[in-house]
């Protein structure tokens, strides 16, 4: 079975059911001591391998799923965001192949091995294979006309909760990537190697081009270069990156994950009409970009406009205006002074945007009411998770309102748990 996510992609991870992840303790924890993350995952991708391939893999890499603390749908407006890694991750176990062929297997949460059609990397073409499947072999498709040929088994297995707008298929897509690349003796820490930003940008038209969904730059990037203890604060035009300092525990505070479980799964058209808007208005506007519209021309800029793209131009460029100034706050460790902030991202993209919904809503208003310091939905929108920061010793209490209000309306529990910023993709083994 697959299922539609967000963006009107398929779900990387067939048979994950996104069932409640470890809380604040366990995974941020076990991935706190250790360089490239979760060990257990890399090491159930390597075991998987061998018991299907009768020997073990050349390697495992792995790469995370993120959250975005602000900036949404900025991205492919040439704009800012401001992601970390997620203590969850996914892990492929890969060995070289002689033949030219890519097989690849994925492990569900059932643990049952799924296996995609075995197909010659030199005969993939965009449209040429659907579901799950289409995650990693666009990647391949893609390091093929880079320069990177070769064929390979590979074994997938993971712990980030699928569609639940925590990057579920990029993390796959980038650790598929570091995967084929280091087969080929590509690490891009190396220097002459193609860099982490590079392998962001082949990992996005693999999305783009083959996959067929219109997806910013935001999740690969996130996945692939975000570190422990830090927010990657990211201005896609320039690709300039800034490691922000993030430490919430010192500050006595702690994100909370709400996954809402809502997947809005028929909802695919949204995110390409969202982005379909943008672009027009820019174009009206005569830019290359809505990055291109500043806060003091807002005003003359929307004035210009038909009126249905108004609040899709207003969300861009107060968002943009938010992330800046969030970023400001934590360069000089104001962590509980985003709190508006987040909640005014929120705002925005309820009643401007309009990519909310009833449980991204409910889950945002129950947290604030409960004492958060801001709240927002998080990822691509019609579903999947909100973010609230929260003091550290009203998780437990705030945790139990939201779920109490999703009770009370007859919703699906939601699944909660704190997140650190935890390291980026890279080898395991
Ligand atoms: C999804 C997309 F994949 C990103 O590129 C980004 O646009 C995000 O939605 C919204 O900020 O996650």
């Amino acid at each position: 079975m697959t299922t539609t996510n967000e963006r009107g992609g398929t779900e990387a991870r067939p048979n994950a059911d996104a069932s409640t992840p470890a809380p604040q303790d366990g995974p941020a924890a076990a991935s706190a001591a250790a360089p490239t993350g979760a060990p257990s995952i890399a090491d159930h991708a390597a075991a998987e391998f061998s018991a299907l391939h009768g020997r073990p893999p050349a390697g495992v890499w792995s790469a995370p799923g993120r959250v975005n603390l602000i900036g949404e749908h900025t991205d492919y407006n040439d704009g800012f965001v401001l992601p970390f890694a997620l203590p969850y991750r996914i892990a492929v176990a890969a060995a070289p192949r002689s033949d030219g062929v890519f097989a690849v297997t994925t492990v569900g949460d059932d643990g049952r091995p799924q296996q995609a059609e075995p197909v010659r990397i030199a005969d993939l073409s965009p449209g040429s294979i659907g579901g799950w499947a289409a995650y990693p072999s666009g990647v391949a498709w893609v390091l093929r006309a880079e320069g990177f040929s070769g064929g390979a088994d590979l074994v997938i297995a993971g712990d980030v909760p699928a569609g639940a707008g925590l990057s579920s298929s990029h993390a796959l897509q980038c650790a598929t990537a570091l995967a084929l690349l280091g087969l080929a003796g590509v690490d891009p820490d190396e220097p002459d190697a193609p860099s982490r930003a590079t392998i962001a940008r082949w990992v996005q038209r693999s999305e783009n081009d083959f996959v067929g969904v219109p997806t910013g730059l935001l999740d690969q990037t996130a996945s692939l270069s975000c570190v422990q203890d830090r927010v990657l604060f990211l201005d896609v035009r320039s690709g300039e990156m800034e490691q922000v300092p993030f430490d919430t525990s010192s500050a006595g505070l702690a994100v909370l994950v709400i996954d809402t479980k809502a997947k809005h799964s028929h909802n695919d058209s949204g995110y390409r009409e969202r982005r379909a808007g943008c672009e027009r208005a820019a174009a009206l506007l005569g830019i290359p970009a809505l990055r291109d519209v500043t806060e003091s021309g807002l005003g003359d800029a929307l004035a210009s406009l038909p009126e249905e793209l108004r609040p899709l131009v207003r969300h861009v460029v107060t968002e943009n205006t938010r992330v800046v100034r969030t970023v400001e706050h934590l360069r000089v460790g104001r962590i509980a002074d985003i709190g508006d902030l987040l909640t005014a991202s929120h705002t925005s993209m309820r009643d401007d945007y309009r990519i909310s919904c009833l449980e991204l809503d409910l889950a945002v208003d129950t947290a604030l009411d409960a004492g958060a310091l801001g709240a927002r939905m998080t990822g691509g929108g019609f579903g999947g998770s909100a973010i609230a920061l929260v003091a550290s010793d009203a998780v437990a209490s705030i945790g139990e309102r939201v779920k109490a209000a999703f009770a009370a309306r007859g919703l699906t529990a939601p699944g909660l748990f704190t997140a650190v910023p935890s390291p980026g993709a890279g080898r395991d083994s």
